[in-house]
């Protein structure tokens, strides 16, 4: 038996890349999933696997986090047995371009501020207040080492990760007397549809972004997310920062031909 078997999580983003390994590792931890994204036939194939795999419970809603009213009316709808959350995963996020800042659509910069720093929020305030019911629970938000500093075409989704930081330091103070635990983790470079989605499609640009590097994978930031919430609850681990051995930050990449 492990400490994260029977409680209950929730993932938003869960039906690719690192939310989907998250839900994965959890599963087969013995925990029970509510599994969020806007791909209702995906969350819809996943459920379906990880009941028949794992023999665990599995909620899924659609949502999409920039809708403030739809994430607060589907947490609020949520069948009791689901409604003492554990933990959460606020994953789901996304860049746009690789651009210079002023040559961004104001369609992109909305999409990629209200889903990365706008839906965490709305996801964050709709699920703390049934944490403090229990006075328990462990909030975790996907950051980026992109928030430590801003690279090349960055600006917009390194401003977004960069708050992602800042928030997660206020509402860490703002739970500091409650059982809630708060952590950051910032991974670098993890191979996932990520770029195909930043270069809109463009495969051969997006394959280039982990070209002779031995990129992350989702599951390597789902194994730190599993060691980070099934640590005693006296121990908070308040950020995580993780790359690929050949990623230094940001900025500074080594790439072999
Ligand atoms: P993927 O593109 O593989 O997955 C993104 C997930 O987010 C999908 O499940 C998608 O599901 C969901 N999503 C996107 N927009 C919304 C929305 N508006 N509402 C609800 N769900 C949404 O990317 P990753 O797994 O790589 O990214 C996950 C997180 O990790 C992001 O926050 C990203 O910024 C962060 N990150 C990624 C890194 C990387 O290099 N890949 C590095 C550092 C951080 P659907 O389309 O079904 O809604
Ligand atoms: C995603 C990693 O380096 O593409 O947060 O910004 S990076």
């Amino acid at each position: 038996m492990n400490n994260l078997y029977g409680k209950t999580i929730f993932i938003t983003g869960a039906t690719k890349g690192i939310g989907r390994s998250c839900a994965l590792a959890y599963a087969e931890k013995g925990a029970n999933l509510i599994l969020t994204a806007r791909s209702s036939d995906l969350l819809d194939s996943l459920k379906e696997e990880l009941i028949r795999k794992y023999g665990i419970r599995v909620h899924t809603l659609v949502i999409d986090v920039r809708n403030s009213k739809d994430v607060e009316d589907k947490v609020k709808s949520l069948p009791e047995s689901f409604k003492k959350i554990d933990i959460l995963i606020n994953n789901a996020g996304l860049a746009l371009g690789l651009d210079k800042v002023y040559l961004a659509s104001p369609t992109d910069i909305d999409t990629v501020i209200d889903t990365n720093i706008k839906g965490m929020l709305y996801v964050t305030s709709a699920i703390v207040p049934l944490m403090l019911k229990n006075n328990s629970g462990y909030v975790v938000n996907i950051g980026s080492i992109a928030g430590d500093a801003a690279y090349a075409g960055g600006a917009i989704y390194c401003a977004s990760k960069a708050a992602v930081k800042t928030f997660s330091d206020g509402l860490r103070i703002d739970l500091v007397d409650s059982n809630i635990r708060v952590t950051n983790i910032k991974p670098g470079l993890v191979e996932t549809e990520f770029s195909k989605v930043r270069f809109k499609g463009d495969l051969e640009k997006a394959n280039n972004t982990y070209k002779g590097i031995d990129a992350l994978t989702p599951d390597d930031v789902a194994n730190v997310v599993i060691y980070a919430t099934g640590l005693p609850e006296n121990i908070q681990l308040t950020e995580i920062a993780m790359t690929p051995n050949h990623q230094a930050d940001g900025r500074t990449v080594h790439r072999e031909n």
